[in-house]
C-alpha cells in the first residue's frame, strides 16, 4: 500500500444524487460515518442549475461542480487532488455509461444496483473494469447488515445443516398509486423504460432480495420460473414478480417482490431452512435474526450478544442496545471498500460478479415470463 493511501481519506465524487434524492444523500451519509471518505466533487444532477445548486447545498467547491458527468471524469483525472472514486446515483440507464467514463481514466466506481439495464452492457462494463484494475462496489446494502453476515456465517459452518428451502419477499407499497404520473421524481425514472431499463420492481428490488438469498445460502442459482404483474393500469412495467428458484445441489426456493403490497413499508424478509433448523431475518428488525431448531423454542441472536471478535466483530460500530439500521449497513459497504482501496487483503466486496449475476437473472425472468413461465437456466444465451 502506498503511504499516501495509509494517511488521508478517500476523494469522493458522485454522480447523481442531487436536491431531493433519496439514495444519493444515504450514499453521502453512508460515505462519512467512519470518516473514510470526503466528497469533494459532483455531478449532481443533468440539469445544470440544478446540479449547481445541489453541490452549493453541500458546500462542493464550485469549480468541483459539473454538469456533465463525461467532463467530470476527464477534469478530476487531470487533477492532482482528484477524486479516487466516484459513487454512481442515477438511475439505472446511466449506470454503465458513467462507470465507463471513470473507469477509463482509472478511477474506482462505487455503483448504485441494478449494474445495468442488461447482461450484455454489465459484461463488456465488467471486461473493462477487470483490464484497468479497478475497484468496482456495487451496493447491495443489506448485505452490509452484522445480522445478515452472521446468518451467512451460520449458514456456511453449517449451522442448520444442508439448506433445502429458501424463502425471500420483498414488499413495499410506495407504487400501489401511479405516482410517476403525479410529478414524484423517483417514480417516475423507476417506471420509465428507457431510464429503468426492461424491469421495474423486479430490477428496482428484486435484485436485492435475489442478492440477499444467494449471499446468506451461499447457494447458487440453477434455473427459474416467473411471472410478472402490472397492478397500476397504465403502468409499462411491472410492480409485482413472483419466481421459483431451483438452486444447484437440489435445495428449492421462493421469491416474491412487489411495490404495490399495501402496507409494507421497506419488508425485506429472508427465511432459510437447512435440514436441522432454520434462520430469518427481517430488514425492518435488523438487530435480530431468529435461530430455530425442530422442537426447540427459537433463539434470537442479537447484534453484539455476546460479543464477537475477529472478522465477525467488525460490522459493529456502537455495543450492543444502541440501535443500528440502514445507515450503518450502507456505511458498512463503504468501510469495506475503503479497506480494499487501502489495501487490506482478504475484503469481500458485492461488485461485478453480483452485478452479472444479478443482470442474469432479471433477464431469466422476464424470459420466463415472456415464454409462458417456463422453467429458464441462468447463464444460458
Ligand atoms: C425504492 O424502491 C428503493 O429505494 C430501491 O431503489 C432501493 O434499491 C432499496 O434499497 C430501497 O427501496
Amino acid at each position: 500500500m502506498s503511504h499516501d493511501r495509509s494517511t488521508r481519506r478517500i476523494r469522493l465524487g458522485m454522480v447523481g444524487g442531487g436536491e431531493g434524492s433519496f439514495i444519493g444523500a444515504a450514499h453521502r451519509i453512508a460515505a462519512r460515518l467512519d470518516d473514510q471518505f470526503e466528497l469533494v466533487a459532483g455531478a449532481l444532477s443533468s440539469t445544470p442549475a440544478r446540479a449547481h445548486a445541489s453541490a452549493a447545498a453541500l458546500h462542493l467547491p464550485p469549480e468541483r461542480s459539473y454538469a456533465d458527468y463525461a467532463e467530470m471524469a476527464r477534469a478530476e483525472a487531470r487533477r492532482p487532488d482528484g477524486i479516487d472514486a466516484v459513487a454512481i446515483v442515477t438511475p439505472n440507464h446511466l449506470h454503465v455509461p458513467v462507470a465507463r467514463a471513470f473507469v477509463e481514466q482509472g478511477i474506482h466506481v462505487i455503483c448504485d444496483k441494478p449494474l445495468a439495464t442488461s447482461l450484455a452492457d454489465a459484461e463488456a462494463l465488467a471486461q473493462r473494469v477487470r483490464e484497468r484494475g479497478v475497484l468496482f462496489l456495487l451496493t447491495h446494502t443489506y448485505s452490509g447488515y452484522p445480522m445478515v453476515r452472521q446468518a451467512r456465517e451460520l449458514v456456511a459452518e453449517g449451522a442448520i445443516g444442508e439448506v433445502r428451502i429458501v424463502q425471500v419477499e420483498y414488499a413495499q407499497d410506495w407504487l400501489g398509486e401511479p405516482l410517476e404520473r403525479q410529478g414524484n421524481k423517483q417514480a417516475a425514472w423507476r417506471n420509465d423504460p428507457k431510464q429503468a431499463g426492461p424491469a421495474g420492481a423486479l430490477g428496482d428490488i428484486g435484485t436485492h432480495a435475489y442478492h440477499l438469498a444467494g449471499y446468506v445460502s451461499g447457494l447458487r442459482l440453477g434455473e427459474l420460473a416467473a411471472e410478472l404483474s402490472t397492478f397500476v393500469p397504465g403502468r409499462p412495467l411491472d410492480d409485482h414478480v413472483q419466481v421459483m428458484l431451483r438452486y444447484e445441489g437440489g435445495a428449492r426456493g421462493l421469491l416474491w417482490a412487489s411495490q404495490v403490497a399495501s402496507g409494507s413499508r421497506n419488508g425485506l424478509r429472508l427465511r432459510v431452512y437447512g435440514s436441522t433448523g432454520s434462520l430469518q431475518f427481517d430488514q425492518e428488525k435488523p438487530e435480530e435474526l431468529w435461530l430455530t431448531r425442530p422442537g426447540q423454542p427459537s433463539q434470537c441472536l442479537y447484534r453484539g450478544v455476546p460479543a464477537r471478535a475477529g472478522v465477525a466483530a467488525l460490522p459493529h460500530r456502537i455495543p450492543a442496545g444502541h440501535p443500528e439500521g440502514y445507515l450503518e449497513a450502507f456505511a458498512q459497504l463503504y468501510r469495506d471498500f475503503a479497506r480494499a482501496w487501502r489495501g487490506e487483503a482478504g475484503v469481500a466486496l458485492p461488485g461485478l460478479a453480483e452485478g452479472l449475476e444479478g443482470m442474469a437473472f432479471v433477464e431469466a425472468v422476464l424470459r420466463s415470463h415472456r415464454e409462458g413461465m417456463r422453467w429458464v437456466r441462468l447463464f444460458t444465451p
